[in-house]
C-alpha cells in the first residue's frame, strides 16, 4: 500500500536568494537572473554570478544591523534565472526585455542579476518604455560609453552608450516623425540629435546644462579616450569615487531612476570575483552607503547589480560582497 505523505523538502527555500520567496500577489520587487557573458571583452565568467549568489546567499544573515531590517519582512519574490539563448545577443536583450516588461506590466520593480553589464540593456529598453523620462543612475569602474568595441556595438563595453540611445530614440520619434536610418540622413547625425534633445528639454541652441543630463556615472576610473570626449557633452561622470550622490538625490526629486551597478566599481581588494577588474576604486563601505541613499532616497523603478565572475575568486569573498550588496540594496527600498 502507498501512502501519500511525501518527506519533507529538506531545502525548501535552496532556489531562492535569502527569504526573498514572498509570493508573486504580495512580491513588490521581483529578483530574476541573467546568466549571459557573451560579449565578455576580458575575462568570461559572469554567467554564473546569479547563480552563485543565489546559492552563497545561505551564508549570510538575513538581517541588516545597518538597517535594522530583515529580508523575512520585505515583499520579495526570487524567480529565478531566464534560460537565455547563448549565441544570438540581440536573442538574449529581447528575452531579459520581456520579462522584465511582465514584471513591470504586473507594477512590481524588476531586480536583475547579471551576468555580464551588457544585461542592463535588455532591462532598460523594457523600463524607458514604461517610463520614457526614466534617467539612469551607474556605478562602474569603466565608462562603458564606447560607440563600439572592435567593430561589436552590442557589448558590455558599450552598454551604457546604447541606453543613452535609447533615451534619445524616443525623444527623436516624439520630435520627428520618421525612422532612424531616415532620421540620420535628414537631420545630419549626432550634433542634429543634440539640438533635437534640447529642443524636446526647452533649449534650443544646442548647449549642454547640467539639467538637460540624464545619465549619472560614478566611481568610473577607466575607458579610451574617445569616451571620455563623448561623454563630456552627453552624460555627468564623477570620477574615482561616489562623491555627490546626496546632491544627486536631491535634484532627482520626483523623477523615476533606473539604477545599473557594475561590481567592479569596488576595488579588487576587495571584489577580486570579476571579469575587468580596476584597481583605484572604492571600499566595500562606500558602496553599501552610497547604494543605501540611492534606494531610500531616489525613486528606483528597476535596477540590476552585475559582473560578479565567480571563478576569479577562490576564496568566494567576490560572492560574499554580492549577496551583501543586494541585500542592502533590497532592505533600502
Ligand atoms: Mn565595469
Amino acid at each position: 500500500m502507498t501512502n501519500n505523505v511525501l518527506p519533507k523538502s529538506l531545502y525548501p527555500k535552496y532556489d531562492a536568494f535569502m527569504e526573498c520567496d514572498k509570493s508573486s500577489e504580495d512580491a513588490r520587487i521581483i529578483l530574476f537572473g541573467a546568466p549571459f557573458d557573451s560579449t565578455t571583452s576580458y575575462r568570461p565568467g559572469a554567467r554564473f554570478g546569479s547563480a552563485a549568489i543565489r546559492r552563497e546567499s545561505y551564508g549570510i544573515e538575513s538581517y541588516s544591523p545597518y538597517q535594522n531590517k530583515d529580508l523575512i519582512d520585505c515583499p520579495v519574490l526570487d524567480c529565478g534565472d531566464l534560460e537565455l539563448s547563448m549565441g544570438d545577443t540581440e536573442k538574449v536583450l529581447a528575452q531579459i526585455e520581456a520579462y522584465t516588461d511582465e514584471i513591470l506590466q504586473a507594477d512590481k520593480i524588476p531586480f536583475l542579476l547579471g551576468g555580464e553589464h551588457l544585461v542592463t540593456l535588455g532591462a532598460f529598453r523594457a523600463v524607458h518604455r514604461k517610463y520614457p523620462e526614466v534617467v539612469i543612475v551607474h556605478l562602474d569602474a569603466h565608462g562603458d560609453l564606447r560607440d563600439d568595441y572592435l567593430g561589436v556595438k552590442l557589448s558590455h563595453a558599450c552598454v551604457i552608450r546604447r541606453c543613452w540611445e535609447v533615451m534619445y530614440d524616443g525623444v527623436k520619434r516624439d520630435k520627428v516623425m520618421c525612422d532612424d536610418a531616415s532620421l540620420d540622413k535628414v537631420m545630419g547625425g549626432e550634433v542634429a540629435y543634440d539640438k533635437v534633445m534640447h529642443e524636446k528639454v526647452g533649449r534650443g541652441d544646442g548647449s549642454v546644462s547640467a539639467n538637460d543630463l540624464r545619465i549619472f556615472q560614478y566611481g568610473i576610473r577607466s575607458g579610451a579616450r574617445e569616451e571620455f570626449v563623448w561623454g563630456k557633452s552627453h552624460v555627468s561622470t564623477q570620477f574615482y569615487n561616489l562623491d555627490g550622490l546626496a546632491e544627486l538625490a536631491n535634484r532627482l526629486k520626483g523623477k523615476q531612476v533606473y539604477l545599473t551597478v557594475d561590481l567592479d566599481v569596488l576595488d579588487p581588494s576587495v571584489f577580486p570575483g570579476t571579469g575587468t577588474p580596476e584597481p583605484g576604486g572604492i571600499s566595500f563601505e562606500e558602496l553599501r552607503k552610497g547604494l543605501t541613499l540611492i534606494c531610500q532616497k531616489m525613486a528606483v523603478v528597476g535596477c540590476d547589480v552585475n559582473e560578479l565572475c565567480p571563478p576569479y575568486d577562490s576564496s568566494g569573498i567576490s560572492t560574499v560582497a554580492a549577496c551583501k550588496v543586494v541585500r542592502e540594496m533590497l532592505l533600502a527600498f
